[in-house]
């Protein structure tokens, strides 16, 4: 089935205007809950806002000197900032595997962007459903098999699209007229104001598309920071010397691997695209005549300008930035204003007292950093999550904490929350103790990460250990280490692995990296010789 349906911003907001209306929780029966532990009056609500490549680098709530994103920090202000979260697998389908199922990838068997997530294992949507949750899933959703446990889904399908995206439901596939960040927006909205049982409470995950790759800004945006430079990162011409020498394989620079047309939006670039995509045959050519004329109308001055410039060597590739990242930014400007919309919706309908808002993001992303865009490194810049956290009741505002925490963490956490006890067998444990202040005499040390593609943008398999101060990564296909000493060299530009001085270190963190692996249950790892491509 499939139906072209109108759905602007507009109607929308024409449609559910934002009329308040008494929040009618209850107590539920406690026999409706097998496995709640503890009885509460009013188990909290969660909406779980989670983007897709959004970097910490450009969030203001974590000091972005390149940006201001008002609405997430309006989390920020009225709850915690985690500044040192992670993902075990930096890349999309594991992460978000991760989140559901509180295990490392080996355990939940989703190791690459490739596989297909088991559906039939247990998850977060699923033991809230049973302690009396309604669950409802809206957005990017990218585990290839449908989903389980939600009461209601409608996901985008595979990597989605940003204009007049499709989405599928239980039923079929529909395609909305608009642009994908409002339209996740009004159903999330649309779910709680139509859909929900206000006899219960509810887990909302609103999953959004933006900013992954191509970058394409919404209607809205098309012209902001058209006037300005954006400040660019020390490392923007990183030659990878001082590291492992696999590094210079990469393909992710914005140097040489951005496309033209494609990553750039440049009309009528002569640079083929190895995979025959371009912009035009792409999101451009799913533009309704008005979008179309709206986007031209906003970037044919400035390619004009960028053609007749000729530009070459450090130019060119300063150029390129600019692009990057405006468009990036505009995709996130995008993302704040509807994070806005979403928070204003709860507190006009008194949601908000009772209600865990928490925004996040599958993995981080390079913002030139290195040179680069992508991700799927252990480098702090795609290594970090943002994690922002409002919690009534727990989080004081403003809070700001650098414990460790991995995505592993969050489905103990909102299963504690929901006063759910943990399963013995998810591997994560509840944050709650960072977040709300009082002393819990230890806290975890160190974080396990494990990268297992080799696929697009030729990033190595590698695994490795944090710590507060050190990292530890290694490249098994090639055997290579590489130790940072992160309170000296934060950029990550030269490894001391083969440093004497650090010699204890290094065996410190050997040894650690074998504890996580023995008390994760990590099998050995299969180190390739050949470079297997990948999907
Ligand atoms: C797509 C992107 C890649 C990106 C992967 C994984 N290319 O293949 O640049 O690394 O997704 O991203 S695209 O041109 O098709 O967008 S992930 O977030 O889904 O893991
Ligand atoms: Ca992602």
């Amino acid at each position: 089935m499939s139906a072209q349906q109108s759905h602007t911003r507009r109607e929308f907001i024409k449609k559910f205007g934002m009329a308040t209306a008494g929040f009618a929780a209850s107590a539920l029966p406690g026999c409706s809950m097998p496995s709640r532990s503890k009885t509460s009056a009013k188990p909290p609500n969660i909406v779980f806002i989670f983007t897709d490549d959004h970097a910490v680098q450009s969030i203001s709530a974590y000091g972005s000197k390149i940006n201001k994103t008002p609405n997430l920090d309006r989390i920020a202000q009225q709850g915690a900032t985690l500044e040192r979260c992670f993902c075990c697998n930096s890349i999309c389908a594991p992460s978000r595997a991760a989140v559901l199922t509180g295990k490392h990838s080996h355990m939940n068997g989703l190791m690459t962007n490739g596989t297909k997530f088991d559906g039939s294992q247990p998850t977060l949507p699923k033991y809230l459903q049973k302690a009396g949750y309604q669950t409802a899933l809206i957005g990017k959703w990218h585990l290839r098999t449908d989903p389980t446990g939600f009461d209601y889904w409608e996901i985008l399908p595979g990597q989605g699209s940003y204009y007049n995206p499709d989405f599928i439901t239980a039923e079929g596939k529909v395609r909305y007229t608009g642009y994908v960040t409002d339209i996740v927006t009004d159903k999330a909205i649309d779910w709680l104001d139509k859909s929900r049982d206000a006899s219960k409470p509810f887990l909302l995950m609103c999953q959004h598309k933006a900013p992954h790759r191509i970058w394409a800004p919404g209607p809205d945006h098309l012209t902001m920071y058209d006037d300005v430079e954006i400040p660019e990162p020390d490392t923007l011409f990183d030659d990878y010397s001082n590291r492992s020498e696999i590094l210079k394989d990469n393909e992710m620079m914005i140097a040489k691997h951005m496309m033209e047309d494609y990553d750039l939006k440049i009309t009528g670039s002569k640079v083929p695209d190895a995979l025959g995509r371009t912009f035009q045959n792409g999101e451009r050519k799913r533009m309704t005549p008005e979008q179309r004329e709206k986007w031209d109308a906003a970037y044919e001055p400035k390619n004009d300008k960028y053609k007749a410039a000729n530009l070459t060597g450090k130019d060119l590739v300063r150029w390129k930035y600019q692009r990057y990242i405006k468009d990036y930014l505009r995709c996130i400007a995008s993302v704040d204003d509807n994070v806005g919309r979403l928070l204003d919706y709860l507190d006009a309908k008194g949601l908000s007292e009772n209600t865990i808002v928490v925004y996040s993001s599958d993995q981080g992303f390079y913002l030139g950093e290195h040179g680069w865009y992508d991700k799927r490194w252990m480098y702090e810049e795609s290594f970090r999550m943002p994690f922002l956290i409002k919690w009534p009741g727990v989080t004081q505002p403003g809070k700001r904490t650098r414990g460790l925490a991995q995505n592993i963490d969050f489905a103990p956490t909102f299963l504690d929350a929901a006063g759910v006890s943990v399963p013995a067998d998810m591997q994560g444990m509840s944050l709650k103790p960072l977040l709300n202040g009082k002393k819990t005499g230890h806290w975890r040390k160190s974080i396990y990460y494990h990268y297992y593609e080799r696929g697009e943008h030729h990033v190595p398999a590698h695994e490795g250990v944090r710590t507060d101060r050190y990292k530890l990564i290694r490249f098994y296909d090639t055997d290579e280490w590489e130790l940072f000493d992160l309170e000296k060299d934060p950029q990550e530009l030269v490894s001391v692995y083969r440093d004497a001085a650090y010699l204890p270190i290094v065996r410190t963190m050997k040894a650690e990296l074998a504890r996580l692996k023995e008390q994760y249950k990590v099998p050995p790892v299969k180190p390739v010789k050949t470079w297997q491509g990948g999907e």
